[in-house]
């Protein structure tokens, strides 16, 4: 072991991640927020009306605790419903609250990184044909181009757009998050129509900041072979990797989607698109291969047996993914943020050697020459989880929904240490998760 332990780079970035319609309140007029109001729509019959309170002006006291806990980077997201209520027609009281965020942030000198589109659409948007309309490109490019002309003073870190590939699994292909379809055409059309819409956004942006470092976050996620030493596994491994990682990882480096039975589509503003590489990784699924399950190109996931798992439903967690993905993304030969990875742990059980773990992997990335310049842990505050409601907590801060009352985690003190040193230390790991000691100074 090291004797000073773990260090990290001086000008490495901690931060926190988080999204609009999860932390802000007082939903705007979209399709998340009527979709949730459908009894039975949401796990444990929540919804993202109270939240965190953001919209209301709480995000003043949370900005405080980030400062506090040593964090010198936020990523949030612009809710695109506030801002573009109607088509073409802009609120310029979103604009003033977002500005007050945003300058909330510097004055606490906090790095923002801006998400301009996750998960959320207007309705009006919906009822063009969301993001299965060929307008929908145009559409958000206005949308991306008019968000840098009023915030662009306080901002020039943009993440165009959110796990491409999640959103379109999710609301197009498996049916479980609005508008709940279940139609693989329709899934590779989203795809495709979001990221030329971040091609699209990154050139726009461009055009109009000259310092703006513009990516995508993508999410990536380990797909193993169940019994390795099958080919039909392994084969059953590459087709899930290929359909659901590479789908979106090569497009914004080469301009090539590449759907499988080699229906490729060459789209030339998608070249060279990003200035960095945003990664969100949470867990790995274990596939073989099911002559029954042609709809899902044959593969059949599970989970590997005797993993750690956070809660029931939820993946595995295996950090050893988080350094496999960063290895396989340096090949991009761009900067790389994590700009997301957390777990879901109720009673915070396992998020302090989760947040270790998976910091050791990103060490020992940096360690073999991999640029990663900042990590963003998923997330700040507990919030609105999607269709789990608040039934999955992801926080470093506690939020008690009834009394808005916060309480720092001790994963969030941790994670303080970590940040306000700039490494992580025996007496950490001691304190915190002296059971992966091992995993932590001798990786492997
Ligand atoms: O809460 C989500 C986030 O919106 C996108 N990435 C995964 C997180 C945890 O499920």
């Amino acid at each position: 072991m090291p004797a000073d332990g773990l260090r990290f780079p001086p000008d490495f970035r901690w931060g926190t991640a988080t999204a609009a319609h999860q932390v802000e309140g007082e939903p705007a007029d979209t399709d998340w927020w009527e979709w949730e109001q459908v009894p039975g729509h949401v796990r444990d019959g929540t919804d993202a009306r109270r939240s965190c309170e953001w919209w209301a002006g709480r995000y003043a006291q949370d900005f405080d605790l980030a400062r506090a806990m040593g964090q010198n980077a936020l990523r949030l997201s612009v809710d695109w419903g506030r801002i573009e209520p109607r088509e073409g027609k802009w609120d310029p009281e979103a604009f003033a609250r977002y500005r007050q965020m945003l300058s909330a942030l510097r004055e606490r000198e906090i790095e923002p990184m801006v998400t301009l589109f996750h998960f959320v659409s207007p309705s009006w948007l919906v009822e063009k044909g969301g993001w299965q309309s060929e307008g929908v490109v145009r559409y958000f490019e206005r949308f991306a181009a008019k968000v840098v002309e009023e915030l662009g003073d306080w901002v020039d870190l943009w993440c165009t757009i959110n796990e491409p590939n999640v959103y379109g699994a999710y609301s197009y292909l498996l049916g479980f998050w609005p508008p709940q379809k279940q139609d693989v055409r329709q899934f590779f059309r989203v795809v495709h129509n979001q990221l030329l819409a971040h091609a699209c956004a990154y050139r726009a942006i461009h055009r109009l900041q000259s310092s703006a470092r513009v990516g995508l976050a993508q999410h990536l996620h380990i797909f193993d072979p169940m019994r390795p030493k099958s080919p039909l596994d392994r084969w059953a491994a590459g087709m899930q990797d290929s359909l659901f990682n590479g789908l979106v990882l090569d497009p914004p480096v080469d301009g090539v989607l590449r759907f499988p039975l080699s229906l490729n589509t060459r789209i030339p503003e998608l070249v060279d698109s990003q200035d960095y590489i945003g990664l969100n990784y949470y867990s790995r699924s274990m596939v073989s291969f099911d002559i029954t399950q042609p709809g899902l190109l044959f593969g059949r996931r599970s989970v590997m047996p005797g993993a750690e798992f956070s809660m029931e439903g939820w993946g595995e967690t295996y950090p050893q993914g988080l350094y496999r993905v960063l290895k396989r993304l340096e090949r991009c030969g761009k900067p790389i943020y994590v700009t997301e990875t957390g777990v879901p742990d109720n009673d915070d059980s396992k998020r302090p050697r989760f947040l270790l773990t998976h910091l050791a992997a990103v060490h020992r990335a940096l360690g073999e020459g991999v640029l990663v310049k900042g990590f963003y842990f998923w997330s700040l505050v507990d919030n609105f989880e999607w269709a789990d409601g608040f039934s999955a907590r992801f926080g470093l801060i506690g939020l008690d929904l009834a009394t808005g009352q916060r309480t720092v985690k001790r994963s969030g003190q941790l994670y303080e240490e970590i940040s306000r040193t700039g490494a992580i230390t025996a007496d950490m790991v001691k304190r915190y998760a002296p059971e992966v000691e091992d995993q932590i100074f001798s990786p492997g």
